[in-house]
């Protein structure tokens, strides 16, 4: 992506780009936005029926041909061009007018479609260049939504995910927040503790007039503040697992029956099983979805003592995985005594999201497993081998995801510096909190609602640096 600058994003431009992806396609679309855009459409498009393309009211659909003219001929009409010379033809199109304020930008936007090719689009393109417009960063179609106070930066985010989402949830999710019932959220987290900002603000300010701090219900706003704000930062661990993935290992003893379960998972005989301990000996990925959640899922080797160099490989990268999992599966074999190895593992996991699978539940069970060694772990008996459970099994992943008091509707996303800040406005509250508790002068208090407030602008964009807004929107593709 090439490097952004804001300077360049000199709003009284009238900027442009091809928004489609550049490759063979049945359509393509060039949009413009800025102050010239209908008057540099004015000078490319020869509309089939005769008007002036600059009076044309708001969403409205047009069309005509895109022709490449030497001269200026204002007013011409689509059947005029085709009876003279064809070559200044460029392509056959629909426009679209959308006038701002009701834009996607807020400013004038056209967007035409045309065929789909590579050298239609960049010619129509270059026409537009020559017209006056200049091509547009990456972003910046999006970053004049921000500025123009169209979206904020939670929407600007959300835009960015839509694009990349990789399941249905990820584009329902991403979509609620496009609609802004995050930025809804947020504004009212803001309001409430402005609300006691100005409470604060006045007692110190105004100390004179007696004014009585009712320090309860200051109490209680603040806390309900404060839960509010932990809801939200809880909320977003989940949206990123929705849209990259859970990694989810699948560790245990050689065996035990981990590829075997792989193989189940997937719905097919991807790796090979066999009954003779150290069959697998890489780490296999494959993504799977459950109820919806992408899940990324690792077959590992079960050699814990590698003898060559293979095994030792082996070892290492299934301990890569584990380091990185969200989730890890810890597979037993039931038909078998507790081993120094399953030992090992269990130790291994005590502090990690895991969930316990005791394996081949179809054949004698000579597992003991008691609780302590189960401890906090979820558990589960089963056989991959007949399948009993899957479906109950796969139930554990997803609520291993969605722990509780999160609610689906409720995920979030958020891009680096708006995590950051979520957990600076949650130590700032908790500050406010704790000096309130104490009985430290209200300047104290003062100072870390201040600082949350600001926190809350930097989250929605309203308050934010040139340098952090160019490397959002330099993450963004050209024609966004
Ligand atoms: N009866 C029974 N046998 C099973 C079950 N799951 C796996 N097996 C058998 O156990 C043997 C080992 O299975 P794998 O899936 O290869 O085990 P693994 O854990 O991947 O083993 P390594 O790759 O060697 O670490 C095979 O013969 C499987 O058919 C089960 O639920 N019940
Ligand atoms: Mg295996």
């Amino acid at each position: 992506m090439s490097e952004l600058n804001l300077k360049d994003y000199r709003v009284a431009d009238t900027i442009t780009a091809i928004a489609t992806a550049p490759s063979k396609a049945a359509l393509g679309v060039v949009k413009i936005s800025g102050k010239n855009s209908l008057s540099i459409l004015d000078k490319i498009f020869a509309p089939k029926k005769k008007k002036d393309i600059r009076k044309e009211k708001t969403f409205t659909l047009h069309y005509g041909w895109i022709i490449n003219s030497p001269k200026s001929l204002p007013r011409r009409q689509a059947g005029k061009v085709k009876s003279q010379k064809s070559e200044r033809i460029v392509d056959e199109v629909l426009v679209s007018i959308m006038r701002g304020p009701h834009s996607y930008t807020t400013e004038d936007v056209v967007e035409i479609s045309s065929h789909g090719g590579v050298l239609v689009l960049s010619q129509i393109i270059e026409l537009i260049l020559k017209k006056g417009a200049r091509l547009a960063k990456p972003g910046e179609f999006s970053y004049r939504a921000l500025i123009n106070g169209r979206i904020d930066l939670l929407q600007a985010e959300a835009i960015l995910k839509l694009v990349e989402a990789k399941t249905p949830k990820a584009v329902f999710l991403s979509s609620r927040q496009l609609k802004g019932e995050n930025s809804d959220r947020l504004k009212e987290i803001k309001k409430n503790l402005k609300d006691i900002f100005v409470q604060t603000e006045t007692a110190i300010n105004f100390p004179e007039e007696d004014i009585n701090f009712d320090k309860v219900n200051f109490e209680k706003s603040l806390e309900k503040a404060l839960k509010k704000v932990k809801r939200l930062q809880k909320s977003q661990g989940p949206a990123e697992i929705i849209t990259q993935g859970l990694r989810c290992v699948i560790c245990g003893r050689s065996n035990a029956g981990k590829s075997t379960l792989f193989n189940r998972l997937l719905r097919q005989e991807r790796v090979i099983v066999s009954k003779v301990p150290g069959t697998t000996r890489d780490v296999i990925e494959e993504t799977i979805n459950i109820e919806g959640i992408p899940v990324r899922i690792y077959d590992t080797a079960g050699i814990l003592e590698p003898e060559d160099f293979i095994a030792r490989k082996a070892l290492e990268k299934t301990n890569q995985v584990f380091n990185q999992a969200d989730l890890v599966i810890l597979l037993f074999d039931g038909s078998k005594k507790l081993s120094k190895d399953d030992k090992f593992l269990l130790d291994k996991t005590k502090d990690k999201n895991t969930i316990l699978v005791v394996n081949k539940s179809d054949i004698l069970q000579k597992i003991n497993l008691n609780q302590k060694a189960i401890g906090q772990h979820k558990f589960i008996k089963m056989s991959a081998l007949k399948d009993n459970d899957l479906k109950r099994f796969e139930k554990m992943v997803y609520k291993a995801v969605y722990k509780k008091g999160i609610d689906k509707k409720d995920l979030i996303f958020l891009n680096q510096y708006q995590k950051k800040e979520l957990n600076n406005l949650v130590e700032n509250l908790s500050k406010a909190k704790e000096y309130l508790k104490k009985d430290y002068t209200l300047d104290f208090i003062n100072f870390s609602l201040k600082d949350s407030l600001e926190s809350i602008g930097k989250i929605s964009g309203e308050v934010i640096g040139e340098e952090i807004l160019e490397n959002i929107f330099s993450n963004f593709c050209i024609g966004k």
